[in-house]
């Protein structure tokens, strides 16, 4: 695996033919990849709103004016049932995210409580709760922890803009804590924030040279919330929204550059046709969120993503066959 991309690298290959690049992508994709399936995870949140982070995305933070209400943290109980719902409906991956800077001491043992009983059910496990410390991600990791999702966003250049309240530099240091532990890495980032291509190669980049790829790489396009700062500019630039091409090109490059992580198609599906997710499956694309909802906002759900991925002809990965799922979402 090579971790040693230069940008120029990186940049050539998004430059690349579209058809080019999705072959090659494709390419890379089945030699490292069973064709033909894509994993479902389902997402929950376990602590939604109140955040005191400024992430000009989010509907979760203080400074956004999108009018959610900040909840406590969930019961494990409650959270237990929502995996149990989850593997029902053919999900083997369970993400669950909170709206934090990071958390706090008083609430480990409940996050413990939940990993290990979500892990006992048979499920992958995944957390993303904001800035760790290195005793935090190593009892996550004794508890049963597979993954941990902390985003890099973007590239470290146009970080600044997004977001204030920490940095690039915080974001690597988590991301070597959960290392550390032993935890899988699930690192990505939004298109479509009114960043360039170069950025683009940036964001990259940073993932690629990261001292081992990270497991999983979620690529989001921005959903735009109304009174978060990039929902706002996008009702005002709309020429900032991602191009559909451009979006197939940054999941194709991924693919091609990190050949053996999960390359996770995660929020925007639910304003993306069908063409544009096939396509993106084409390039290398093989996770999903599955389910109604993501954190705060609405998901392609169960039943449209069980008839897309019977038109595709696509198998959910853990080889349980389409029309299972298909019964399940109905
Ligand atoms: N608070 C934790 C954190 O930020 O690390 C975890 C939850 S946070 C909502 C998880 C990720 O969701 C963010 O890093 C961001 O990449 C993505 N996200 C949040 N709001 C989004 C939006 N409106 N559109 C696309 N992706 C979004
Ligand atoms: C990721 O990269 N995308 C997911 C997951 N990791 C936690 C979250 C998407 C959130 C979309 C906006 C919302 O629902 O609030
Ligand atoms: Fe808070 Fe995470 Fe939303 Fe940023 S993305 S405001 S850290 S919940």
């Amino acid at each position: 695996m090579r971790t040693d991309w230069t940008r120029e690298e990186i940049a050539e290959l998004f430059d690349l033919p579209f058809l080019d690049l999705v072959a090659r992508a494709h390419d890379v994709h089945v030699r490292h990849h069973p064709e033909n399936e894509v994993q479902l995870s389902t997402l929950l949140s376990i602590k939604t709103g109140g955040c005191v982070e400024d992430c000009g995305y989010c509907s979760q933070s203080t400074s956004a004016d999108s009018g959610l209400k900040a909840e406590k943290l969930m019961a494990a109980d409650a959270v237990v049932a929502a995996a149990q719902e989850a593997k029902d409906a053919g999900s083997g991956r369970f993400c669950m995210g909170a709206a934090w800077r990071s958390p706090k001491e008083r609430d480990m043992p409940a996050l413990l409580d939940m990993v290990s009983r979500v892990k006992a059910l048979g499920l992958e496990t995944c957390m993303t709760l904001g800035m760790l410390e290195g005793d935090q991600a190593q009892r996550l990791a004794d508890a049963g922890l597979d993954y941990y999702n902390h985003n890099i966003d973007t590239s470290p250049e146009n970080y600044a803009n997004v977001i204030s309240t920490r940095t690039f530099q915080d974001r690597l240091d988590t991301l070597e804590r959960v290392r550390a532990a032993g935890v899988n890495v699930c690192s990505g980032g939004i298109m479509g924030m009114g960043e360039t291509r170069t950025d683009r190669v940036g964001f990259l980049h940073a993932l690629a040279t990261l001292p081992e790829h990270p497991g999983s790489v979620p690529i989001n396009a921005l959903v735009p919330i109304e009174g978060t700062v990039l929902g706002d500019m996008l009702k005002d630039v709309p020429s900032a929204k991602i191009d559909d091409i451009e979006f197939i090109r940054t999941v194709a490059v991924a693919r091609i550059i990190m050949p053996e992580s999960m390359v996770r198609l995660s929020a925007g599906r639910e304003s993306m046709s069908d063409s544009t997710q096939a396509l993106c499956f084409m390039a290398g694309a093989n996770s999903i969120f599955t389910g109604d909802k993501l954190l705060t906002t609405g998901n392609a759900g169960d039943s449209k993503d069980a008839a897309l991925f019977a038109k595709l002809g696509i198998l959910p990965m853990k080889g349980e066959p389409v029309q299972a799922h298909l019964a399940a979402a109905e």
